[in-house]
């Protein structure tokens, strides 16, 4: 099992301006690329899947079989398109990736474009980080000067083309769908898939959408080999990952490690929980995912230990929660952004989390009505599987999670206002 940290994509994030370009190929930066450009593409295809690389965005579908399902014989354009919309409460991996080794993502986008054969990628950022938007412009802008990306790459027949496009701050443009739709300019609203976008994604045309940080694994697999990748993690989950541990940890931070690593482990290696103070819950894979316990600490953090164990590895998040803090309170402001994150397309999602709010809000406050409970696991049951995508069903999981361990603390909220019971200012957190 692993226990120790594997920096790869983290490796040079503490290099004095490891952004700038010169610096990153100091440090082996593009060798990839130029290793990947004396390949087929279709081979750069087979190593990524021979890695076993799984989807960082949240879902864990095998990147290289989703990049297999392009339509080969389509007369219409294939392009790539990152997903770097991170605004999942507790998700905040990407973001420093891009802030400190933009190029890591620009040598994958360019060598996954090449792989699938699109002339055009774009990468979509969450629209608030005008830093991480600006930090990236500026290295695709040294990349297309070093004759990195443009008209013959490296002196090669492939030719690329790479955007980096601002969304406007809503979090229904991480789901795939939503995101192509707002790229094209329209409101962002998930679509009916199938067809998935491989088929038909932007313009309606073959599209392949990655997270941030599976496409800046790629370098890495084409340059070190699809066995070196292998040789990390577990059985069915590959790799190395960047966990993100934030709350009351003594230091929270950026932890890479393989896929299999435990939470206990990070625990320590982020110094512990703060002083005097013990594990409540924790996200594995942000709000979006189930909560779990301090029973959990030696649950394997890989795709499929996590669902056994109830809940998903998601965009591993681990949002850590000490003895002081309200479950009550905690549901209740994630709650609060589905609702307002809600895009409307649907009622169950829409309607569900407007009355889901109304229901956690009296709770919080001591007034609770008979049959609340009951209510809101009802109100779970008809929002989950019933929502047009993924965000309906997402804030379902921390409460029906929550009221699994903690029912106790929302039959107190019968009578017993959160704010009693766990103050506010004995927490760090709310
Ligand atoms: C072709 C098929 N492609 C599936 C592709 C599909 C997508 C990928 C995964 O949600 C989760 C969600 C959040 N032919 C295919 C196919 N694909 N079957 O595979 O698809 P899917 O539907 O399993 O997941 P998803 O819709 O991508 C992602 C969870 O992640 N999450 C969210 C994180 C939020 C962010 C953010 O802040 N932006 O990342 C956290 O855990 O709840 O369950 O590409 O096209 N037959
Ligand atoms: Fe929109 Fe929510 Fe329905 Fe998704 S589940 S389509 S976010 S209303």
């Amino acid at each position: 099992m692993a226990d120790t940290l594997t920096p790869v994509l983290t490796a040079n994030w503490g290099d004095d301006r490891a952004w700038k370009l010169n610096n990153y190929e100091q440090g082996g930066g593009y060798q990839a690329l130029r290793k990947a450009l004396q390949m087929q593409p279709d081979d750069v295809v087979a190593a990524v899947k021979d890695s076993g690389l799984r989807g960082r965005g949240g879902a864990g579908f095998p990147t290289g079989m989703k990049w297999s399902f392009i339509p080969k014989d389509n007369p219409n354009p294939t392009y790539l398109v990152v997903n770097a919309d991170e605004s999942e409460p507790g998700t905040c991996k990407d973001i420093p990736l891009m802030m400190a080794s933009p190029h890591t993502l620009v040598e994958g986008v360019i060598i996954s474009s090449y792989a699938i054969k699109a002339k055009y990628a774009f990468i979509y950022v969450r629209g608030e980080v005008l830093h991480v938007i600006r930090r990236l412009q500026q290295a695709v802008r040294e990349a297309y000067s070093a004759g990195y990306i443009g008209k013959h790459v490296l002196g090669t027949d492939f030719d690329l083309e790479v955007i980096v496009h601002a969304g406007a701050g809503a979090y229904i443009c991480g789901e795939e769908t939503a995101l192509l739709d707002s790229l094209e300019g329209r409101r962002g609203q998930p679509r009916l898939r199938p067809p998935f976008p491989a088929v038909a994604g932007l313009y309606a045309s073959p599209t392949v959408i990655n997270n941030a940080e599976s496409i800046a694994s790629v370098p890495g697999i084409v340059g070190n080999g699809a066995d070196w990748f292998a040789a990390m993690g577990t059985e069915k989950s590959k790799g190395m990952g960047i966990f993100s541990l934030s709350g009351h940890v003594a230091n929270p931070g950026q932890f890479e490690a393989p896929l299999g690593i435990t939470l206990r482990k990070l625990i320590e290696l982020a110094g512990g929980m703060r002083e005097g103070h013990t594990l409540k819950f924790w996200t594995p894979g942000g709000s979006s995912t189930p909560l779990l316990t301090d029973e959990h600490l030696d649950l394997v953090l890989d795709f499929d230990s996590v669902v056994a164990a109830g809940s998903m590895l998601g965009t591993r998040a681990l949002q850590c929660f000490d003895d002081t803090t309200s479950v009550v309170r905690t549901v209740l402001r994630w709650t609060e952004f589905y609702k307002h994150e809600s895009c409307g397309k649907c009622t169950p999602c829409r309607e569900g989390t407007w009355w889901l709010v109304q229901i956690l809000k009296r709770l919080e406050e001591g007034r609770g009505e008979e049959g609340d409970i009951e209510k809101l696991l009802d109100l779970c049951e008809n929002i989950l599987g019933r929502s047009f995508c993924a965000l309906g069903d997402g804030a379902t999981s921390p409460i029906s999670s929550a009221i699994k361990y903690f029912r106790d603390e929302f039959e107190a909220g019968m009578h017993t206002p959160a704010w009693e019971l766990f103050p506010y200012e004995r927490s760090t957190i709310f």
